[in-house]
């Protein structure tokens, strides 16, 4: 095939529909690209900087032991965000092809909560990293699954506090500005051992993922051979993540099915016969691209 046909057919909408229409076993990866258009930031690239520093340097179980008040800080302003915006097309639209599709699973890497909020399915949904709305004590098995309180307490307040002059930006988020010393008697401590320090209930690098969920989706990828993987909204830089795709593709069945705002020269490069690749927002694109399947997408919370 000419360089041409073969990114036209790597691009073509109606392909991918004929694909879609035919796949029962769909896997999709979502990262942070997923909830860019609800208003949360990415970790890589653009918004992956918080007072200086890079996002994922504060995910670690180092950061938190050198500074739990600056950890939390950064966790308390990232909930109190979640809980302000509202899940997208696209989550919906992911949402409804699990209820269309029984042999859709979705695999996010996102904590914020907005697939749940948009009402997918959970048993076709595995929270990778955990939830920004959990919490777990450092050391004793104690976990709360799932807690709202915003702020989680009144040293994380500046992190809950809205902006006096919209123009200008929080306090909290200028590096300009001093941070209050957060000692940790004044950071959440464990209800039950008393002693050590609540944490959010997410995965840090370095960290193991929940074993039973790993179990469970590698027992469903090698169930029966996978249709489809979507790629949705992620840098496929951190691992296990990154590498479903590749696990769950069986040459000749399956397309893997890239959806970023940017797609390099180097992915398009990768992609197999068969495979698609659609550069823009998740939260337009996907509506557009299961709208076969799902129809039009109607997108409301409930109380
Ligand atoms: C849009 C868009 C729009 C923007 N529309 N698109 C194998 C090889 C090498 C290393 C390892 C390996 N296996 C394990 C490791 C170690 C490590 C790892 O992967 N390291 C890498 C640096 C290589 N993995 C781990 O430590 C994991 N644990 C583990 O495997 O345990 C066993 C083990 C340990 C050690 C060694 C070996 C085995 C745990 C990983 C935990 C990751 N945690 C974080 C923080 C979670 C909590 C929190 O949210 O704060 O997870 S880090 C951060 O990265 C977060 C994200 O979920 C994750 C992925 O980021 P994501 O979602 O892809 O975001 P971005 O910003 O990178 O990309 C956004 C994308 O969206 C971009 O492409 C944009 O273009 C796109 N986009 N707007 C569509 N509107």
């Amino acid at each position: 095939m000419a360089a041409s046909s073969a990114r036209a057919a790597l691009t073509s909408i109606p392909l991918f529909h004929e694909k879609l229409r035919k796949s029962n076993r769909i896997l999709a990866v979502c990262g942070a690209g997923l909830s860019a258009a609800s208003g949360l930031p990415t970790f890589r690239g653009a918004g992956g900087l918080w007072r200086n520093h890079n996002a994922v340097d504060l995910a670690t179980p180092e950061a938190f032991d050198a500074d739990p008040g600056l950890v939390w800080l950064f966790y308390a302003y990232r909930r109190h965000m979640a809980l302000n915006v509202k899940p997208n097309p696209a989550h919906y639209a992911l949402a409804e092809l699990a209820r269309k599709k029984p042999g859709f699973r979705c695999l996010s890497q996102n904590v914020d909560n907005l697939h749940v909020r948009a009402h997918h399915p959970p048993s076709q949904l595995s929270l990778l990293h955990g939830s920004l709305f959990s919490l777990k004590c450092t050391t004793c098995p104690w976990t709360d699954p799932y807690n709202t309180a915003d702020p989680l307490c009144p040293a994380l307040a500046p992190a809950a506090e809205s902006s006096p002059d919209p123009t200008k930006p929080l306090p909290l988020l200028d590096p300009s500005q001093p941070l209050a010393d957060i000692k940790e008697s004044e950071l959440p401590h464990c209800p039950d051992c008393k002693k050590e320090l609540v944490r959010p209930g997410v995965v840090w690098f370095g960290e193991m993922l929940d074993e039973q969920m790993l179990e469970d989706i590698d027992e469903w990828i090698e169930q029966e051979p996978v249709d489809m993987v979507l790629v949705i909204g992620t840098s496929s830089f951190v691992y296990p993540a990154a590498g479903y795709a590749e696990r769950a593709r069986t040459e000749g069945r399956t397309s893997v099915v890239t959806v970023n705002l940017e797609i390099t020269g180097k992915d398009w490069e990768s992609m197999a016969e068969g495979d698609f690749g659609f550069e823009g927002d998740a939260s337009l694109l996907l509506p557009e691209l299961l709208g076969p399947v799902i129809g039009e997408v109607k997108g409301e919370e409930e109380g």
